[in-house]
């Protein structure tokens, strides 16, 4: 049990660090919470048939219920607007919409969304919508999925279908989540959905994905109302070396266009790392004309999924291609359920690096928290003072960033409630708010009190 950080900023003092404007919420995915993966026409994606594979999840865990947030959605946004929320960053599930992925729409797929959306729109909670978090429609990866390339322009035409429907209310539109994971988790290393294990395709993957971001962003602006903001979703480990060996700065360097440069690159420069597919030893992508023009469209938003740091140090003997080997642990560190080191910093020098080496209009932190092992009694409460530590710590610290001229609009903290947390399935708890899967009974959970309480001193400062 690692000692709590005291934390010197009262949370009144601590609201008074954002301007007026800065926007506050939760997020969640629609695979991790919604459950009725049969219901009301959605289709099979990857994560059903993953998930329903023996040895691929946690004790062959499933998103088949999940939360069955599906089914209470007007409980679940209640339990927002309890918490202060200005905004919800939920995303839509493909194969809801286009159960093969293209062709037939499905009218009560998008239907759920939409009384998703108002019944936010009632309680003055803003939306923000990830139109793809992983769970790509089975019907597309049986033609190859994101290896495929026609698969970037049946996601194109998915998201300029939900974008006519839902454009005219929805605050913020976040094209793809951690295209990272989906390309090297679902493609590389296949700890992810759709399993597969083979480096070089997760390399054109990645390609496609991008280009499926690129392709989507003017068609989801135009199809919605003047001054929606467009963007993405990237993931990144902030990285610091363990030494000042010159072997060290090498191998850091190297891991930082894997972990880090691989995405943002393409999005903000129109190009990949120098060498980085020499240091992979694989072949760069397949690259159409124009597609480095389409993937790096100017766009209103970045958004930012930061948990923790990783510490490197040089190995000559090991090949960087295994950039996890050059991980360190941090003797006195903390650490979450995940094996994730608690260190606040990484995230205001990581949104410090990205506004100096990428300019983004906008950024907002559209992902952060942390899993550890909630014990309920049954009872009205759950106690979990490191996770408040953990929120007060990583909020102090975006606030360093913000004050240093980052241009951050927002903070959604993963997560609204316990969910599915993909291969680790509900061994992992990142809720603000305990869920009982036997009973789908909801809990407050302390964090979530803190969470409320540092919003109404914001709204408060009004
Ligand atoms: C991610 C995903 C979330 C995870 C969360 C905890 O960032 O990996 O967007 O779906 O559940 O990050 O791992």
């Amino acid at each position: 049990m690692c000692a709590l950080q005291s934390q010197n900023l009262l949370t009144k003092q601590l609201a008074t660090l954002f301007p007026q404007d800065f926007i506050w919420g939760t997020a969640t995915a629609a695979y991790q919470v919604e459950g009725a993966i049969h219901e009301d026409g959605r289709g099979p994606s990857i994560w059903d048939t993953f998930s329903a594979t023996p040895g691929k999840t946690f004790q062959g865990d499933t998103g088949e219920i999940a939360d069955d947030h599906y089914h209470r959605v007007a409980d679940d946004v209640a339990l927002m607007s309890r918490l202060g929320l200005d905004a919800y960053r939920f995303s839509i599930s493909w194969s809801r919409i286009y159960p093969q992925g293209q062709g037939e729409m499905n009218e009560q797929g998008l239907a759920f969304y939409e009384r998703l959306v108002d019944t936010l729109l009632e309680h003055n909670i803003k939306p923000f919508v990830t139109l793809y978090h992983w769970d790509l429609p089975q019907a597309l990866e049986d033609k190859g999925g994101w290896t495929n390339r026609e698969t970037a322009y049946a996601f194109a035409d998915y998201a300029e279908t939900v974008a006519r429907r839902l454009g005219d209310r929805v605050a913020g539109w976040i094209t793809l989540n951690e295209p990272w994971c989906a390309a090297y988790l679902g493609y590389g290393n296949g700890v992810h959905a759709p399993g597969v294990k083979d480096r070089q395709s997760a390399i054109q993957a990645a390609h496609h994905l991008l280009l499926a971001h690129g392709l989507a962003v003017p068609r989801v602006r135009a199809a919605s109302k003047p001054g929606t903001q467009v963007g993405i979703t990237l993931n990144f480990q902030p990285l610091y070396p363990a030494d000042d060996r010159a072997e060290t700065l090498r191998d850091l360097a190297i891991a930082d266009e894997f972990s880090n440069r691989w995405f943002a690159d393409p999005l903000f420069l129109g190009r990949y790392p120098e060498h980085y597919f020499e240091h992979m030893a694989l072949h760069a992508p397949t690259v159409q004309e124009h597609d480095m023009e389409i993937i790096s469209t100017p766009i209103d938003l970045l958004g930012v999924n930061c948990y923790s740091r990783s510490v490197i140090r040089g190995l000559p003997e090991v090949p960087l291609a295994d950039a996890t080997a050059h991980v360190v642990p941090v003797p006195s560190a903390c650490y979450t359920e995940m094996a994730w080191e608690v260190y606040p910093n990484a995230i205001r020098d990581l949104l410090l690096r990205l506004h100096n080496d990428y300019h983004p209009q906008q950024l907002y932190v559209t992902e952060n928290g942390a899993a550890f092992k909630d014990e309920w009694d049954g009872g009205d409460a759950v106690h979990d003072p490191r996770r408040v530590a953990f929120y007060q710590g990583y909020i102090a610290a975006s606030a360093e960033a913000l004050q240093a001229g980052v241009p951050l609009k927002g903070y959604f903290a993963w997560s609204l409630m316990d969910n599915f947390e993909w291969a680790e399935g509900y061994s992992k708890r990142f809720g603000m708010i305990y869920v009982d899967y036997q009973s789908q009974r909801r809990i407050l959970k302390d964090s979530a009190l803190w969470y409320a309480e540092l919003l109404a001193a914001f709204h408060s400062q009004a």
